[in-house]
């Protein structure tokens, strides 16, 4: 495909993607954590790595924080340092997975000290975020039971009921509550936010800034995640995606690189539900760990791919599969579906970006300006970011 119509490349050009500042330190499985020359040691490094892949991409324009891990003391000054370097500092993400007291759980524990400790911990989260000019305050929590019996599954809820009403709050009028869900891990019988639908349940208790974050790495086998994002689109309460994709679990791994096919599902219906208007406020954010492959070229693959299957489900023929559909043709409406899932549209993307003083081909690039190799020579000493396990 030579080129790509006009209209496409002006939907593309407002497409971006927030990348998550732990993506760049080292990372790797409960089994081994890879160290890697170059690796940041503070989270200003992590910024300028994330700023690499902007300057090459030109879609991803914000980094989102990690707190604890990427804590600093003075975050108005962060947020000037990611400016300065063309980026903005994003989403917040909190962390109640990794202390002590959380060992048992943490917004839906038992124990009232431990809720407390957590509920707290957001509401630093959101302090925060006035200083780096965030919108979204987003919560995984690992809680959950490994064994029947172990939890009274039915408190669980009403204690994060409680202590996110509590966190939603304190949230400013143009910040938002964005819940995650995972269906399993760490925890192994019951996760207390496992599925779309308890999040919904939870998010739509809390009020209009409450919203769910879709992780596309979060979902038993052969779950239709595609038909999750039309219908969170479709009831208002689809905040963000974390995007990586998965074998067999929450791998991690680049987006689109296991099922190519499922991330361009996924973007036909976030085109369809108007997901990429800015105004409909859905977050394409990355949430991967780049185990044994090079961080910044990793983040460089999985934005371009974003970028390739969007680009696909914007030429996606909608009246003429409407039509199909409408007159129950089947196969013709799986042809107009395919038909667009083949477009090889990379010489087209190639051609824009070069429009757009952009290299036609951003890895190529990135590559050929010896960063990595700058970086592994002056970052030497220090203690290499990791994601603190
Ligand atoms: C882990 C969790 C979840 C969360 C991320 C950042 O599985 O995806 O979004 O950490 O906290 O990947
Ligand atoms: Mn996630």
């Amino acid at each position: 495909m030579a080129d790509l119509p006009a209209a496409v490349l002006d939907t593309l050009s407002t497409v971006a993607i927030e990348l998550p500042s732990w993506a760049f330190g080292n990372s790797g499985t409960r089994f081994r954590v890879w160290p890697s020359a170059g690796t940041p040691r503070s989270v200003h490094e992590k910024i300028a790595d994330a700023a690499q892949v902007h300057a090459y991409t030109g879609a991803a324009p914000s980094v989102a924080l990690h707190i604890p891990w990427d804590e600093v003391d003075d975050y108005a000054a962060l947020r000037a340092f990611a400016e300065d370097l063309g980026v903005r500092l994003g989403t917040v993400n909190s962390n109640t997975f990794q202390d002590e007291a959380y060992k048992f759980g943490s917004l839906t524990s038992s124990d009232p000290g431990a809720r407390r400790k957590a509920v707290d911990h957001h509401l630093e989260c959101i302090r925060i975020m006035h200083a780096t000019g965030s919108r979204d305050l987003k919560i995984w929590l690992a809680d959950g039971a490994n064994y029947p019996g172990q939890n009274d599954l039915r408190r669980r809820q009403d204690n994060l009921a409680t202590s996110l009403a509590e966190i939603y709050a304190a949230l400013g009028p143009q910040q938002r509550l964005v819940l995650e869900y995972k269906f399993f891990e760490p925890a192994f019988y019951s996760t207390d936010v496992p599925d779309w639908g308890t999040a919904y349940a939870h998010v739509a208790a809390l009020g209009e800034r409450a919203v769910v974050c879709l992780d596309t790495g979060h979902h038993a086998p052969g779950t239709n995640i595609e038909q999750i994002v039309a219908t969170l689109l479709r009831l208002g309460k689809l905040g963000s995606f974390d995007f990586n994709s998965r074998f067999y679990a929450d791998d991690d791994l680049i987006v689109g690189a296991a099922d190519p096919y499922q991330l361009y599902r996924i973007m036909v219906e976030v085109v369809r539900g108007g997901g990429l208007d800015p105004a409909s406020g859905v977050a394409l954010m990355l949430d991967q760990c780049h185990n044994v492959e090079a961080k910044i070229p990793g983040q460089i693959r999985s934005v371009l791919n974003v970028q390739e299957m969007t680009a696909r489900a914007l030429l996606l023929d909608r009246s003429a599969l409407e039509a199909a559909q409408d007159a129950n043709d089947v196969l013709a409406a799986n042809e107009v579906f395919m038909d667009a899932f083949y477009s090889d549209v990379r010489p087209a993307l190639a051609a824009w970006r070069e429009s757009r003083g952009l290299p036609g081909d951003p890895m190529k690039a990135f590559l050929a300006d010896g960063y990595l190799a700058r970086i592994a020579d002056e970052r030497v000493g220090g203690t290499q970011a990791g994601w603190g396990a």
